[in-house]
């Protein structure tokens, strides 16, 4: 079975900086101020310009219990989409944080990870639409979304926030390693990320052959409900030819039991 370390960051962290929480399992690197980050400019008032780190985002782990209610698991406005803790990236200036984590499997086997992240910008608009970026890579699958595309967003099921979940898919090389990173980076700064329940599915085994995946166990209890339903119209049939063929008999057997009478 293969498995991410730490998907929904419920194990622990050390010390990177001082505000820097290195979740377990999981390697954090950030832009040094000054430099220059991963989508290399950004839009400004119709011009376009460099798009520099100008300070270090904090990285802090949210307890269920620093949160209200409504921001809880399954509540309205979760910020925590599994367990009790969500990864909460953010600081007042363009900023740029990298996750990584290595992933091990069986060669040849394809496998699909499932990003949920949440980017909220708290300067007031209009905004640009490259406001903030957040790009998933999974070997050399890449998933990337701006501000624009994720604030029309809502996918988390009976979730009010602009939740975005990233969908990428890739083959376990020779080596059998697979390096996931989320990059969040916020060109303006005031932008708050969160990340939770990253999600891990097995495609194919190492030979290519497919796996049962969470859609085609959908269709299939689809297709078993249909089967089912099927079923139900013909054993009424069944039924109802049944009640014909009574009462038939009956109708036979007063006609005959009409036909005795002297
Ligand atoms: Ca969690």
């Amino acid at each position: 079975m293969t498995t991410i370390l730490n998907p929904s960051f419920e194990k622990g962290w050390t010390d990177k900086g001082p505000e820097q929480q290195q979740a377990n399992g999981w390697t954090l690197t950030q832009t040094p101020p000054g430099e220059r980050m991963g989508v290399p400019t950004k839009q400004s008032g119709g011009n376009v310009v460099d798009a520099l780190a100008a300070a270090l985002q904090e990285v802090v782990h949210k307890l269920f219990t620093q949160l209200p209610e409504n921001e809880r698991l399954g509540q309205p406005r979760a910020l925590i989409l599994h367990g009790d803790t969500t990864l909460k990236l953010f600081w007042g200036l363009a900023s740029e944080s990298k996750l990584s984590t290595v992933i091990t499997g069986t060669p040849g086997k394809q496998v699909r990870v499932r990003v949920p992240v949440l980017g909220e910008s708290n300067l007031t608009g209009p905004l640009e639409d490259d406001t903030f970026w957040v790009t998933v890579k999974l070997g050399s699958a890449v998933e990337r979304r701006n501000y624009a595309e994720m604030v029309s967003q809502f996918a988390v099921m009976g979730n009010e926030r602009h939740w975005n979940v990233f969908v990428v898919e890739a083959t376990f090389p020779a080596d059998g390693r697979l390096t996931l990173t989320i990059t969040l980076q916020d060109n303006w700064g005031r932008t708050d990320f969160f990340i939770d329940n990253i999600t891990l599915e097995e495609i194919t085994d190492g030979n290519g052959t497919p796996l049962p995946t969470d859609d085609s166990l959908i269709a299939l209890a689809t297709n078993l409900v249909a089967a089912a339903h099927a079923l139900a119209v013909r054993l009424q049939d069944v039924a109802d030819g049944v009640e014909m063929i009574e009462a038939g008999a009956r109708q036979v057997a007063e006609a005959l039991g009409a036909s005795e009478t002297p």
